[in-house]
């Protein structure tokens, strides 16, 4: 399938998705939001598929926010769909059941921060910058960052970002837990294969059920989260992949998962 707006190129297991339009900075709008969905779909039914990689054309953005010229033009309805459009897309990507690694390389501003934020996980270039600039527009963020962004840095920091629109380099993001490492730039794509690779290679049903025990569990009582994180641990014991796995232990091997 081609698009308009991204690039998607399938290597193997993994799904790599450039948001392709460099002229705005890979800014999102209303059609690569709707793209971005047909991917989700193509990656959810594709069996073949395990591990997505996202990131963005050229070397100076991510993504750079929200297209904001379609946000001049938002009146208070559309304002609304438009943040439920991009909300319920960035939900589906993190709960895909499969794991996405946002390969940061560059600006990731605003929902550029957003969609980072629903990846499963986050790698930066040494020149990425990451924000939620949505203050200084008159805006707030629309699509999750008011959620996603103090579950992964802690309410404080969250606040920080948010209310000041400052931007944070690479370093300061990793040291704040808002990306999970920085590389150096050109390495940024080959190290989002090679751990796009290993997630690929890991036992599927019980990287699923982690997925879904941390996304499902985190609205949870502690204690409800728990009772389903033991049933989806009942689940897993079922599998010839942990038989396997725990059987290659006791016998000193390396496991042969399926
Ligand atoms: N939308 C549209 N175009 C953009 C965007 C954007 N978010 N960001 C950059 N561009 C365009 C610029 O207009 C420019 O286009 P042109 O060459 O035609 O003038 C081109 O990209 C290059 O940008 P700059 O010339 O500005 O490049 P600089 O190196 O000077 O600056 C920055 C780079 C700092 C990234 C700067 O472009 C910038 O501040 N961009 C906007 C960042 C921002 O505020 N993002 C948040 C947007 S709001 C948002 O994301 C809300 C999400 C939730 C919406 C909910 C629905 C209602």
């Amino acid at each position: 399938m081609s698009y308009e707006t991204l690039l998607v190129e399938r290597d193997g297991p993994v799904l790599l998705t450039t948001v392709n339009r460099p002229k705005a900075l890979n800014a999102l709008n209303g059609v690569v939001l709707d793209e971005l969905s047909s991917v989700l779909d193509e990656a959810r039914e594709d069996r073949g598929v395990r591990t997505l990689i996202v990131t963005g054309a050229g070397d100076r953005a991510f993504v750079a926010g929200a297209d904001i010229s379609e946000l001049s033009a938002l009146t208070p309805e559309t304002a609304r769909a438009f943040a439920l459009r991009g909300q319920a897309v960035f939900s589906r990507l993190e709960a895909l059941g499969k794991p996405s690694i946002a390969a940061i390389n560059g600006f990731a501003l605003g929902g550029g921060c957003e969609l980072a934020m629903a990846c499963t996980l986050r790698l930066a270039s040494e020149a990425a910058t990451l924000g939620q600039p949505e203050i200084d527009l008159g805006l707030l963020p629309g699509f999750g960052g008011t959620q996603r962004l103090p579950r992964l840095v802690g309410r404080g920091r969250a606040l920080d970002l948010l209310l000041t629109g400052r931007r944070v380099d690479a370093a300061e993001a990793e040291r704040i837990g808002l990306v999970n490492r920085v590389v150096p730039a050109a390495a940024l794509l080959d190290e989002a294969r090679a751990l796009a690779g290993n997630l690929a290679a890991k036992p599927a049903l019980a990287l699923r059920y982690i997925l879904a025990a941390v996304h499902g569990g985190a609205d949870l009582s502690f204690e409800a989260a728990s009772h389903t994180e033991a049933t989806l641990f009942g689940l897993v014991a079922a599998s010839d992949d942990m038989k396997e796995g725990t059987r290659a232990f006791l016998e000193k091997r390396r496991p042969r998962f399926q």
